[in-house]
């Protein structure tokens, strides 16, 4: 077994739980050149930028005029800003153990993720349960996020939370609101949420998720923002459907 696959353990947990974590999977030194850029790029709202305030989630400033209007949350089109969050996307520790999930030619989807997600202390918003595929257009369901975090993440300042096995499950459209968020108003689906788990991650941890896992996060409720680097990936023979937003950006091969 070389570094870059997953353990027979991790791939058989994936599989069942549709998200595995894989400790330590960057350096220091490639969690440190990534962090250095992502908090440069921040600190110069470097565009392309999504505010908290565009996406009205619970806690997010009301709009861009609002006191805290101008909190981003994600640094978009992380390829195209710096080879640092290239290199990481590309790399082998990565294209090893996607070729596994995804099979022999993986590609990173720009159109989707492809950024630094933060999250900053005062104006972060609640993320509320959901699966990725709900706003994506490929031939097949059948994506997988790399979540990198770049320092601690936990509950206190938003980290992730997953409900294994849902990548599995069929979910009726009464189950979800208009947005496609799980509601949680419903007796079955607070069952499905105190299934939920909230892993904590150091600098270096990697969260492999399935884009029908459904998950979720909180506020940052400390007072330090939070970095992840986040990206998609697909298989060549998984295309996004043509005139979607998922084919808007060319796919980087692996
Ligand atoms: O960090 C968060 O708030 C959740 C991010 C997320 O789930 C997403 O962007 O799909």
């Amino acid at each position: 077994m070389t570094q870059d696959r997953f353990s027979d353990g991790e791939l058989a947990r994936f599989q069942e739980d549709g998200f595995v974590v894989v400790r330590a999977l960057a350096d220091a030194g490639t969690c440190q050149r990534i962090l250095d850029v992502a908090r440069d790029h921040l600190a110069r709202a470097m565009a392309p930028v999504e505010y908290e305030a565009q996406l009205h989630y619970p806690g997010a400033p009301a709009s861009l005029d609002a006191p805290g209007g101008h909190t981003v949350r994600r640094l978009l089109q992380a390829c195209a800003r710096d080879a640092a969050f290239r290199h990481w996307g590309a790399s082998a520790a990565l294209a090893g153990r996607l070729r596994q999930l995804l099979g022999p030619e993986v590609l990173l989807a720009q159109a989707h993720h492809n950024c630094v997600m933060t999250k900053q202390p005062r104006y972060s918003s609640v993320t509320g349960w959901h699966q990725d595929i709900r706003y994506w257009s490929f031939a097949r369901p059948d994506l997988v996020s790399v979540w990198l975090a770049l320092g601690r993440e936990t509950p206190e300042n938003g980290c992730l939370s997953f409900i294994p096995g849902t990548h599995r499950m069929h979910f009726a459209g009464e189950r979800l609101d208009p947005a496609l968020f799980l509601r949680e108003d419903l007796p079955e689906n607070q069952a499905l949420i105190a299934r939920g788990r909230t892993p904590v991650l150091d600098a270096g941890d990697v969260v492999f998720f399935h884009c029908r896992t459904f998950h979720a996060a909180g506020a940052n409720r400390t007072d330090a923002a939070k970095f992840s680097l986040v990206f998609t990936y697909h298989a060549a023979g998984n295309a996004p459907l043509p005139g979607s937003r998922s084919a808007s950006l060319p796919d980087i091969a692996l």
